[in-house]
C-alpha cells in the first residue's frame, strides 16, 4: 500500500475538520464522502472537492477502493457504521464517544479483533504538543509522584435555551452529554499524561435548562439561529448540562473534573492542573502553546512550546519552532498520522503498543461514563468496572 484511501462519513463541523487534517498527510487520500442523502452528499463533495459522494453510508463502506473510514456522524450511528465497516474489512477511526454504552463498545472491540483491522478513537486533545510534553515530564519523574489531578472542560455554545443540537437528546447523543461529549476528552488527556487510570468516581450532574426551544428547521453544531417564537418547539431535555466528578486514580492520585456546556464566556476551555511531589503543571487549550510549571523553593516557570526543549518522546508532536503557534486542527493531523502510518506499515493491530487511542481507549471511556451515571443516580462513590482486558496499554 503506497497511500491510504479514505472515506469520510459525515460532513458536519467535525467531518470537515477530519477532511482538512487528512489532506495534510502526504500518504493519505480522501476519495469519498457520505451524508444523510444524495443532495447533502453531493453538496459536501463539491465544496470539499472530494471525487465520490454517497447519499448512503453503507454504499461507501462497500466501495472496494476505500481502505479506511472516518466516522464523524451523530453518536447513535457510530456503533452500526463501525460494525458494518469492519465487516467490510475497513480500518476504522471513530469520533468519540465510541458508542452509546459500554456493551456496544465491547462488541466493536471484539469485532475489530475478529476482523483484524486497525481501529482508533478520536481523542485528539492528548495530541497538543505541550500535553505530550507534560506526559514526557511526568514519565521522566520531573513532577514526582502525582498527588492531585484537577481541571475543567467548559463551553458556552449551549448557554441559551434557544441553543439546540442533537447532542441534547439521549436517543441520539447518548445518556450522558457534558461528561460523554467533553468530559471524556479531559479524562483521556489526564490519564494519558499521568499513566494513571480513573478507578472510582463520585458524580453530581445537573440539567440547568430542562426545556429548550428546538428550531423547526436544520441545526448545525456551534451555529446560532435567531428565529421567531413560532419557529421553535419546546423540548424536554434528558441529558446533563454540567457534571462535577470527584475522581480516584489507580496510582493513588485524587482529583476533580468540572465539565459544563453553559458557562458564559468559556468557549472550549479545557484545562488541567497536576500537582506532584516535586512540581506542578498547569495548561489550558485556549492558550495551548504555554504551560505553567510550579515549584517550591524556586521560581515558577512558563514553558513555551519549543520542540528543541521537549523530551524525545514529545518533540515529534510539534510541527513548527517555538513561538509559532500550534492548535486544535494540528491535533487531528497528529492522531490521523499515527493511525494511518500504522495502516500503511501493514503491521497487525496491537492495542498495547499502538500509541494512539484505540477502540479499547474508547471502551474504557464508556466504562467511566457508565460509572458516572450510576454514581450520580445513587449519590455515592462507584468503582469503574472496566469491561476490556488489555490492562493499562491504552493510556
Ligand atoms: C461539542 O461540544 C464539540 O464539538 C465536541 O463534540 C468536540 O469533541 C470538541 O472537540 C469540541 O466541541
Amino acid at each position: 500500500m503506497e497511500r491510504v484511501r479514505v472515506g469520510v462519513i459525515g460532513a458536519g463541523f467535525i467531518g470537515q475538520v477530519h477532511v482538512e487534517a487528512l489532506r495534510r498527510l502526504p500518504f493519505v487520500e480522501v476519495v469519498a464522502i457520505s451524508e444523510k442523502d444524495e443532495e447533502h452528499a453531493r453538496a459536501a463533495a463539491a465544496s470539499l472537492h472530494i471525487p465520490k459522494a454517497y447519499g448512503d453510508s453503507v454504499a461507501l463502506l462497500r466501495d472496494k477502493e476505500i481502505d479506511a473510514v472516518h466516522i464523524a456522524t451523530l453518536n447513535n450511528l457510530h456503533y452500526p457504521l463501525a460494525k458494518k465497516a469492519m465487516e467490510e474489512g475497513k480500518h476504522v477511526l471513530c469520533e468519540k464517544p465510541l458508542a452509546m454504552d459500554a456493551a456496544q463498545g465491547k462488541d466493536l472491540l471484539e469485532t475489530a479483533g475478529r476482523a483484524g483491522v486497525v481501529h482508533a478513537i478520536c481523542h485528539n486533545m492528548r495530541y497538543y504538543p505541550l500535553v505530550k510534553q507534560a506526559r514526557s515530564m511526568v514519565g521522566a519523574g520531573e513532577v514526582g509522584s502525582v498527588r492531585l489531578i484537577h481541571g475543567h472542560y467548559l463551553q458556552d455554545w449551549l448557554f441559551l435555551d434557544t441553543d439546540y443540537n442533537w447532542r441534547l437528546i439521549s436517543s441520539i447523543g447518548g445518556k450522558s452529554r457534558a461528561i460523554a461529549d467533553i468530559g471524556t476528552h479531559w479524562m483521556d488527556m489526564v490519564q494519558h499524561i499521568t499513566g494513571q487510570r480513573v478507578s472510582a468516581v463520585y458524580a453530581d450532574l445537573s440539567t440547568f435548562i430542562p426545556v429548550r426551544k428546538k428550531p423547526r428547521g436544520e441545526v448545525a453544531t456551534f451555529v446560532v439561529q435567531n428565529l421567531r417564537p413560532d419557529e421553535y418547539e419546546d423540548v424536554a431535555i434528558d441529558t446533563e448540562d454540567h457534571g462535577t466528578v470527584l475522581l480516584k486514580f489507580s496510582g493513588g492520585a485524587k482529583g476533580v473534573l468540572i465539565a459544563c456546556q453553559v458557562c458564559a464566556g468559556r468557549k472550549n476551555y479545557i484545562h488541567f492542573e497536576i500537582n506532584g511531589t516535586k512540581k506542578s503543571l498547569e495548561w489550558n487549550g485556549q492558550e495551548p502553546n504555554t504551560m505553567w510549571v510550579g515549584q517550591r523553593g524556586g521560581h515558577n516557570a512558563e514553558f513555551i512550546k519549543d520542540p528543541l526543549l521537549f523530551g524525545a518522546d514529545a518533540s515529534r508532536f510539534a510541527y513548527v519552532a517555538a513561538g509559532l503557534g500550534e492548535g486544535y486542527l494540528d491535533t487531528f493531523k497528529s492522531v490521523f498520522r499515527d493511525f494511518h502510518s500504522w495502516i500503511l506499515s501493514g503491521k497487525p493491530m496491537d492495542i498495547a503498543t499502538a500509541g494512539f487511542p484505540t477502540f479499547y481507549t474508547g471502551l474504557c471511556e464508556l466504562d467511566i461514563v457508565d460509572a458516572v451515571l450510576k454514581s450520580a443516580k445513587a449519590d455515592r462513590w462507584v468503582d469503574v468496572q472496566y469491561s476490556g482486558s488489555y490492562g493499562q496499554g491504552y493510556l
